[in-house]
């Protein structure tokens, strides 16, 4: 190819993506922050996401991911697509649950602790969900949840006496009720900060998915991971409403599509990583198995009173969740 000819075809490819934006009159860059890393399912998804968008749009929409809490940190982020201050985000909406208990839906001890039990805790949430968000000038886009939360701890527990005084890493009001409920001291930090407290010490346990401890090479400081299967917490993509409410209806449309496509991928995407990121942390040193029995049975008490707990919070409309769900 010549340098005229390539210059052409550069300029061709850029005007067939340039149409449409023109014809739109709405060509748009996005910046959509997400909390975790840049290889975690949810990122990678994200950008999958991101691709489908500006293709399925044409263009007019340009979305650029910022992973591991690069642009907002996890804790910041709801906030900053609220107000405008970025169009797009993703963020665990149950670290929020002190603005709403709804928010907390998915983190109810052994509520829903399969895949399949998560989903249809999730459909039974999702219409309340997306009409607290909307008065929030927040529209959901999607939603995926992440593996089933199990506890990781530096030395060997078998029973909540053993958890007594540990320091434990919290992400959410759940996460952090749990530690209280147990004699642990929880402290919060973002996911993109804990290898740094592990290795420091300013904590030496936390609940999460396998996928996070793979994320952050826990194993450099951890070694052990108990299969709790907990709650499965959902990460959600929303949009600010105003900036929404610009974008056409075929745009709209075409972002829908795109999103659902993102909800499905995600959802497998977290199944297949369940079991690769529990191999990893046992190919990095991890002790990797169910819980014992005197744990389980002594984590379901504490978790029947977190469920009591959030059901009060959470009034008509969380009791409403939990009858719809069960009734599927
Ligand atoms: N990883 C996230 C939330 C749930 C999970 O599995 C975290 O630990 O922050």
């Amino acid at each position: 190819m010549t340098k005229l000819t390539s210059i052409l075809t550069t300029t061709a490819a850029v005007t067939a993506i340039a149409g449409p934006v023109l014809a739109d009159g709405h060509a748009q860059k996005w910046d959509m922050p997400m909390a975790y890393s840049a290889t975690n399912f949810h990122s990678e998804n994200g950008v999958a996401f991101a691709d489908c968008v500006r293709e399925a749009t044409g263009g007019a929409i340009d979305i650029t991911v910022h992973p591991s809490g690069s642009l907002f940190k996890g804790a910041d982020i709801k906030r900053a697509v609220q107000t405008g201050q970025v169009p797009i985000g993703e963020r665990l909406l149950s670290g929020h649950q002190n603005e709403n208990a709804i928010f907390g839906f998915d983190s109810v001890p052994f509520l829903a602790t399969s895949y399949d039990d998560s989903a249809k805790l999730f459909d039974a949430a999702r219409p309340k969900l997306a009409e607290i968000l909307a008065d929030q000038n927040l529209t959901l886009l999607y939603s995926v949840p992440w593996p089933p939360q199990g506890l990781y701890f530096k030395n060997e527990v078998n029973s909540v006496a053993d958890m007594d005084g540990v320091k434990f890493r919290s992400y959410n009001n759940a996460t952090a009720r749990l530690a209280e409920l147990s004699g642990m001291l929880p402290v919060t930090i973002e996911a993109a900060e804990i290898s740094q407290a592990f290795a420091t010490g300013v904590a030496d346990s936390m609940i999460s998915s396998g996928a996070t401890g793979y994320d952050r090479k826990v194993w450099e400081s951890l070694n052990y991971f108990y299969e709790v299967d907990a709650w499965l917490p959902y990460n959600h993509v929303m949009v600010n409403s105003d900036v929404w409410g610009d974008v056409s209806d075929d745009n709209k449309a075409a972002v829908t599509g795109c999103a659902d496509t993102a909800a499905a991928a995600g959802l497998e995407a977290s199944k297949a990583y369940t079991q690769f990121t529990l191999d990893g942390l046992r190919e990095g040193g991890m002790t990797v198995g169910p819980a014992s029995d005197t744990l389980v049975g002594e984590l379901k008490e504490i978790g029947a009173t977190m469920t009591t707990e959030w059901l009060e919070a959470a009034g008509a409309d969380g009791t409403a969740i939990v009858d719809a769900f069960k009734a599927n």
